[in-house]
This record gives C-alpha cells, sequence and structure tokens, in this order.
C-alpha cells in the first residue's frame, strides 16, 4: 500500500511558506457532545487549522463518540492527540503516534505504542510519527501524573535542544514542546528559538499559552504549530480575540 501522508505534507508545506498553525486541543473528558456544533462555529471564525482530540486520561470513554460528532461538524484536519491505546478511534484524520521522549518510562516510549498496533496495522488513519517533550511548566501537570515522567527543567536547555534532535535523528517526523495542559508558564520562547533554529522537521509548542501575545511570541521564536486548549475551554471569546493573524 503506499501510504499518502497529506496531512504531514501539508504542515511542511506551510513550514516552508512560513505559515503559522494553530490546533485547538479538545479534551473528551472536557468537552459536552451537544455544544459542539457551536463550538465548531467560533471555530471555524478563528484562524484556527487543525483540531486535535485527547487527553491524559478518557475516563468516561467518549473518545470517538467525541471524534465523530466533531467530523460532522468540521472540515478542518482531526488528529487524535491519545493518552494511551485505548483512546485510538479510526473516526478521526490521523494519530500523532507519540514518543514521551524527556521520560524514561518504558510504558509511554515503547509499550503502549506496540499496544496500538492491532488497532493501527490496518487502519487508514494517518500515523505521524511525533517525539513528545514534557518541559517544566510550574505545575505538576497531567501528562507528569500518568506519565510518572519528570519534565525537563526550562533551565535545561541543551537538554531540550538534544532531546528534540535525538527524536529527530530517530525518525519522528514532529517534535512537541510540550508544558502540560494548563500549564502556568509556557514553554520560554528563547528555548522555542533555541530548538528551532537546529530542527529541520516542524516544531509543534503547546501548554499555558492563554493570550494573543504569547501565541505570537510562540510563533515568532519559530513554533510551526501552536497547540491551545484550556484558554478556549475557559473562555470561547478567545476565539475572537485571535481572528486577525499578525496583531498583538
Ligand atoms: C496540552 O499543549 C496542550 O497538551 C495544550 O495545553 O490546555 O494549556 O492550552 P493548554
Amino acid at each position: 500500500m503506499i501510504e499518502l501522508k497529506m496531512m504531514y505534507n501539508d504542515i511542511l508545506e506551510a513550514k516552508k511558506r512560513n505559515q503559522k498553525l494553530l490546533a485547538v486541543l479538545i479534551d473528551p473528558d472536557k468537552i459536552d457532545n451537544n455544544h459542539i456544533p457551536e463550538f465548531f462555529r467560533k471555530v471555524h471564525q478563528s484562524i484556527i487549522t487543525h483540531v486535535f482530540v485527547g487527553g491524559s486520561t478518557d475516563e468516561e470513554k467518549k473518545m470517538e463518540m467525541v471524534v465523530k460528532t466533531i467530523k460532522q461538524y468540521t472540515k478542518l484536519p482531526v488528529l487524535i492527540f491519545p493518552g494511551s491505546h485505548e483512546q485510538i478511534t479510526e473516526a478521526a484524520d490521523g494519530i500523532l503516534f507519540l514518543s514521551l521522549l524527556s521520560g524514561r518510562n518504558p510504558e509511554y516510549l515503547i509499550e503502549q505504542q506496540i499496544l496500538s498496533v492491532s488497532k493501527l496495522m490496518d487502519t487508514s488513519l494517518e500515523i505521524i510519527p511525533t517525539g513528545y517533550i514534557l518541559i517544566d511548566g510550574d505545575v505538576e501537570t497531567a501528562v507528569q501524573r500518568v506519565s510518572q515522567t519528570k519534565p525537563i527543567s526550562q533551565q535545561e536547555k541543551t537538554v531540550i535542544l538534544h532531546t528534540a534532535l535525538a527524536g529527530q535523528f530517530s525518525g519522528k517526523q514532529l517534535i512537541y514542546l510540550e508544558a502540560g495542559s494548563g500549564a502556568k508558564k509556557m514553554v520560554k520562547p528563547e528555548i522555542i528559538k533555541k530548538v528551532a533554529m537546529k530542527l529541520q522537521i516542524p516544531l509543534i509548542v503547546g501548554g499555558g499559552i492563554k493570550s494573543k501575545t504569547q501565541l505570537n511570541e510562540a510563533f515568532q521564536a519559530g513554533a510551526d504549530l501552536v497547540v491551545i486548549g484550556t484558554a478556549f475551554e475557559e473562555n470561547e471569546d478567545f476565539f475572537n480575540e485571535i481572528v486577525l493573524r499578525n496583531e498583538s
């Protein structure tokens, strides 16, 4: 079978054109299915380009239902961002196939990946190998609790850079610098810049980004795609604030 990597190619093309991408992260545990149509009306009025769905946990097993509903209301690419293999659903367009490179827990480096193969081997989901790097956002995040790994301190800039490059050299197609959902501090722009200057593959940045100024800082520092979840959950008017691109 010839593998068509359409979504990944679009991300690469956007990077070449320096066109910045923005994903809304939807946590199936936190969204009410009935609210999805209204939520997407706002998404479509904003500069959102991608929809990520997932969370560290999916306690009510709502992932598939939420993704199916989202697919009814948007043509934006929907990628799952799973906290475990149990969250994988074919209803999405693709999956960020994550390895938690900042941690030393084999469960999230390879075990969950092996457990997901029975669902993924015959799937039409586009699989995008992603190096996931948890960085200290000044609060204990769900990723930290669930994965039982420690984030890398924002002081350890060289370790962060080398972890990202080790991911690229191992064949990851994306690197995700993650301060964790609800982080008090986003990944510092100087860290984003240091990684972006050396990395050749697209760079995703997320966690704790709550204002248009922070969003622009992340983009200017070199993030190709920014992920925002909590700020939209807490205030959907934020979609209006980010309608226009180059305004701070
Ligand atoms: C979490 O990076 C995402 O995986 C988004 O974080 O919820 O803090 O925006 P926030």
